[in-house]
């Protein structure tokens, strides 16, 4: 027998996350790759896997913990290939009691190791005996993760799963039940900080709903605020002629639909990025303002707002000057699909020196983005539209995509945000007749 410590995995960069929920006690027996505990960044979370079989002795944080990469987190004891194979085959015969009821002579594991495993005896026991619709408070990491987003408490939710476990749709039926028979409460007695000085009780005035805002929506509050009282705010409008590009995209989505990949005005948006940021550093800077630096980077990783059920995620694609515009187009792809099944890790968010947010595909003409700190600016694209433009002699119709670049003041002045516009307008038509597969 060995105990070996579990640290903290990678954190894709994020430095410190919190410890949300521990999933195992002391005495489980834990297989390879099995949850141990839930970690959570303000947009993300993740789970905590072992590395090993074994029984857990020792759970050295708790929730609530701030931890970072290589902290300690449980002591797991690890024995000989026997040990081992009997965890393998105890979980073997939990997977099982999901099912069947066990019966009496159903297990092989012997009395002594089975004392040291209550957890797998406690699943068993609950297969057999619970009835269908009790709450066992078991349930995926997944269905975990949305009962917090809710508010849920699992320990009270009627089971259907197989074993007892709480799945998706019994949370659905929660949140069904408690629609209009949860008693409304005022606003003003559950604020938890203190209202600003213009708050005015809505229910003074009518009949009013309260809602909890999600943790992302939180998340994003908080980060605009700060982008708002700290950055200095100005927005260029501009547009540019995207007939030719559009017609050369026309011409390509429908047979790159049939590989699954979507080639949307987006993936050029973010291509064409590349030479405008290597021609102007400082709009893929940072400002440091305590030490009055600027850094520049030279990395391109370039963040997309993606609109989630839960609130505004921007997963980032990295090395944009190294990808394709079919490679970013696939990453669009997959990253807006983990956003919005609430999949995204803190790996997927983090790095970004530049943020482009499209609401080209909802409509609208102009928009403020703010920036996303500690960037120096943020690119909105919105609907293209046909509009007669004049050409010295008659008027023709052209498709004109329109561009609203909202940039740090402190950092960059007008003419240069208007000179990166106009290279980035440059590069944007460019693209018309490119290589589509070629960096
Ligand atoms: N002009 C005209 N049409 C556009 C367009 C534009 N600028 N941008 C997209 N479209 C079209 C697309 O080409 C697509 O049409 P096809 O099916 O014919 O190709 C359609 O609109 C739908 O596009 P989409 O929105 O599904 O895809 P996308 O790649 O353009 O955007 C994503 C993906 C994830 C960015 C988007 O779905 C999204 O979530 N946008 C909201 C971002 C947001 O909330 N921003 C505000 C943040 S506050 O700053």
């Amino acid at each position: 027998m060995v105990n070996e410590t579990i640290k903290i995995p990678d954190l894709g960069g994020v430095d410190e996350v919190v410890v949300l929920e521990i999933l195992v006690k002391v005495g489980d027996s834990v297989t390879a790759d099995q949850p141990l505990m839930s970690l959570e960044s303000e947009k993300a979370s993740m789970d905590v896997p072992s590395d090993r079989s074994g029984i857990i002795k020792e759970i050295i944080l708790k929730v609530g913990d701030k931890v970072r990469e290589g902290d300690a987190c449980v002591t797991v004891e690890s024995g000989t290939d026997k040990q081992e194979s009997q965890a393998s085959t105890d979980t073997t015969s939990v997977a099982s009691a999901h099912t069947t009821a066990p019966t009496s002579n159903q297990s092989s594991v012997p009395t002594a190791t089975k004392a040291a495993l209550p957890v797998m005896r406690t699943v068993k026991a609950q297969a057999s005996t619970e009835p269908i619709g009790a709450s066992t408070g078991y349930a995926s990491p997944t269905v975990r993760r949305l009962a917090r987003q809710l508010g849920i408490d699992l320990a009270v939710v009627p089971a259907s799963g197989s074993g007892g476990r709480v799945t998706q749709d019994d949370l659905v039926a929660v949140i069904q039940s408690r629609q209009g028979l949860v008693p409304a409460q005022t606003a003003a007695n559950s604020a938890s900080t203190p209202p600003s000085p213009s708050w005015q009780d809505p229910t003074k005035f009518g009949p009013c709903e309260q809602k909890k805002p999600s943790k992302i929506k939180n998340a994003t509050a908080k980060a605009m605020s700060q982008s708002w009282a700290h950055v200095v705010h100005v927005t260029q409008f501009d547009q540019v002629d995207i007939t030719a590009l559009e017609a050369f995209r026309c011409h390509h989505k429908d047979a790159l639909r049939a590989e699954s990949i979507r080639l949307t005005m987006l993936a050029f948006n973010i291509k064409a990025l590349v030479p405008a940021l290597i021609q102007h550093p400082n709009v893929n800077a940072s400002y440091q303002a305590s030490e009055k630096i600027r850094w520049e980077k030279r990395y391109y990783h370039v963040g997309f707002a993606v609109d989630t059920a839960d609130g505004l995620v921007v997963p980032v694609i990295q090395n944009i000057d190294q990808l394709s515009i079919i490679d970013i187009a696939k990453q669009l792809g997959t990253l807006s699909q983990k956003a919005r099944a609430g999949q995204l890790t803190p790996k997927d968010m983090v790095g970004a020196s530049f943020t482009i947010s499209s609401l080209g595909g909802l409509g609208g003409t102009y928009f403020t983005p703010i920036v996303n700190q500690p960037q120096s600016a943020i690119l909105g694209v919105s609907r293209a539209a046909t509009q007669p433009i004049w050409d010295g002699s008659s008027f023709q119709p052209r498709l004109m995509l329109p561009l609203s670049l909202s940039y740090d003041h402190r950092l960059i002045d007008g003419a240069e945000a208007m000179r990166f516009l106009n290279d980035y307008s440059a590069a944007l038509q460019a693209l018309a007749d490119c290589e589509l597969d070629k960096a």
